[in-house]
Order: structure tokens, then C-alpha cells, then sequence
């Protein structure tokens, strides 16, 4: 299977060379794109110096910073208009380590959406304080119960998408960027009937840089959430459900 690793950049200097050399050392057939957004602390210049060294590194480069949410979307069409046949989502700052790559690769043999999830059996977020774990494992509930996403992590951004998936989601109508990105996609995915398979990560806080979440991020989570319960209409592409694979545990569509 050829795949891709989508790492969205803003100002990873200090982790990106020695994570790509990690990601190699894990899934050396795959391949990198970086999307950085013009990073101040010159991410890009480094990225476009690994590229040069490595023909499996890719980079596009973009003039400013546009959010999350666009660069993966932007990754995503890279994904597709280049043949890929599976492309993750991977933060640049070692809270999604690589070394659970063949896990991944494993599992999306088998199914069309894999997720990385902390809450689970074997997932974990050892160095969050209460107030964190508590946002994030209410948040989750939350979005579990409103949306009937029968998966326990759909805010986790470690992930392994199938490229019929992104073929059949619509990418252009997204419009979230932070945790409502990926709530976004857990929910379009399930609705076009598409198998997601959890499987387990323990999530590190970053080791070094500095985090860009924020209450905004987390307010756009809910509101997603809620207008998708209660109001506006998600549009979630053609509505062409492929096969049902066989699942268990979680829910209809989904297995871990
Ligand atoms: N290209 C691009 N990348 C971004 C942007 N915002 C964040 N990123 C990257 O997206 C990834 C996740 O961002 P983080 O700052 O780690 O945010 P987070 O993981 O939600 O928060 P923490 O758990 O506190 O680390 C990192 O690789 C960032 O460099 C953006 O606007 N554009
Ligand atoms: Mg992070």
C-alpha cells in the first residue's frame, strides 16, 4: 500500500528532523508531506533542506497561517492527485509517536478510517492534568452521544484514512479547523458508511515548542457539535456507502 504522512507545520524547527528520522525508522515505504504555513522560526527552509536529501519527503508551502483544518485538506487532495492509497494525520511534536506506524499500517489494511486513540485499552494521556483530561474525555462523550459516533476518541488527530474515504467526503465543504476538524471527519466518515477501526496510543504531551490550542479551539468543537445536532445540515459528500465490513465491539460500523 502506498502511503503518506501529512505533517501540518507552524514553527516545529526543533522537532521535525529528528521526527521524520523517527518515522523511518518505523514505516521506511512511506512517504512525508509537510504543510507548513510560512513558520517564523524557519520550519520551512528545514523542510525543504530534508527534501533534498530524501525523496520521500514532500512540502508545500503556504503564505500564511491557515489553520489545521485547510492543511490537511490540502494534504488530502496531494494525497489523491498523487495516487497514494492511504494518508495520515500526524502532529509534527511527538504527542503521535511513531512508533505505533506499523499498528496503523496493520489495521488499515482491514478498514477504511484508523484512529489513535487514548481511550481505549492501552491508550493513555499520562502527563495531562485533571482539568485537561476532563475537557477532552467530556468533549468526547459529548460528541459520541449528540452525533451517534460510536468511536470513543473522535477528537484524537492521529490517524489513517483510506483514499476512497477522502475521494468520497467532500473536502471542500469542510470548514473546522482545531477538534471540530476532526470530529467533522469521524462523523462524515460514519455517515457514508465507512469502516473506522480504533486502535490504541498513549499521547505525550510535546516535548518541545509551544502548543497552539486554545479555548477558541475547543468553543468551535462544541458549536460544531451542537449545529450539526440541532441545525444546519453537514454536507458529507456523495452519498455513495461502500460495503460493510464485518466489525465488533464498538458500534455498527466501527471496530477496534
Ligand atoms: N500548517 C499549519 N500547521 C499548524 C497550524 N496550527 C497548528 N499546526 C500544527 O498542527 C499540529 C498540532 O498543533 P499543536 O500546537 O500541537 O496543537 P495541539 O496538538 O492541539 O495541542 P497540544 O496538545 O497542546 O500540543 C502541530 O504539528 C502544529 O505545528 C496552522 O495554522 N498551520
Ligand atoms: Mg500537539
Amino acid at each position: 500500500m502506498k502511503t503518506l504522512i501529512i505533517i501540518p507545520t507552524y514553527n516545529e524547527y526543533e522537532n521535525l528532523q529528528s521526527l521524520l528520522r523517527s518515522i523511518f525508522s518505523y514505516a521506511p515505504h512511506t512517504a512525508i508531506l509537510i504543510v507548513d504555513d510560512n513558520s517564523p522560526d524557519g520550519t520551512g527552509e528545514l523542510a525543504d533542506q530534508l527534501h533534498e536529501k530524501d525523496s520521500r519527503v514532500h512540502v508545500i508551502h503556504r503564505a500564511e497561517k491557515l489553520g489545521l483544518g485547510t492543511a490537511y485538506v490540502e494534504g488530502f487532495k496531494y494525497a489523491i492527485s498523487n495516487g497514494y492509497d492511504a494518508a495520515f494525520e500526524m502532529d509534527a511534536d511527538f504527542s503521535h509517536d511513531p512508533q505505533y506506524l506499523p499498528d496503523f499500517l496493520q489495521a488499515i489494511e482491514d478498514a477504511d478510517l484508523v484512529i489513535g486513540s487514548r481511550y481505549i485499552p492501552g491508550g493513555a494521556t499520562p502527563n495531562w492534568s485533571l482539568a485537561r483530561r476532563f475537557i477532552s474525555g467530556c468533549g468526547n462523550i459529548f460528541a459520541r452521544f449528540m452525533l451517534g459516533i460510536p468511536i470513543h476518541d473522535c477528537t484524537a488527530g492521529y490517524r489513517c484514512y483510506r483514499r476512497e474515504v477522502l475521494e468520497n467526503i467532500d473536502l471542500d465543504s469542510i470548514q473546522s479547523q482545531g477538534y471540530a476538524f476532526q470530529v467533522e471527519l469521524a462523523y462524515r466518515v460514519m455517515k457514508q458508511g465507512f469502516t473506522i477501526v480504533e486502535t490504541p496510543i498513549v499521547f505525550m504531551d510535546r516535548r518541545v515548542g509551544k502548543s497552539k490550542m486554545s479555548r477558541k479551539i475547543v468553543a468551535e468543537a462544541f458549536l460544531y457539535v451542537l449545529g450539526t445536532r440541532f441545525g444546519k445540515q453537514t454536507p458529507s459528500g456523495p452519498s455513495v456507502p461502500t460495503e460493510s465490513k464485518q466489525s465488533d465491539v464498538v458500534g455498527p460500523s466501527v471496530r477496534r
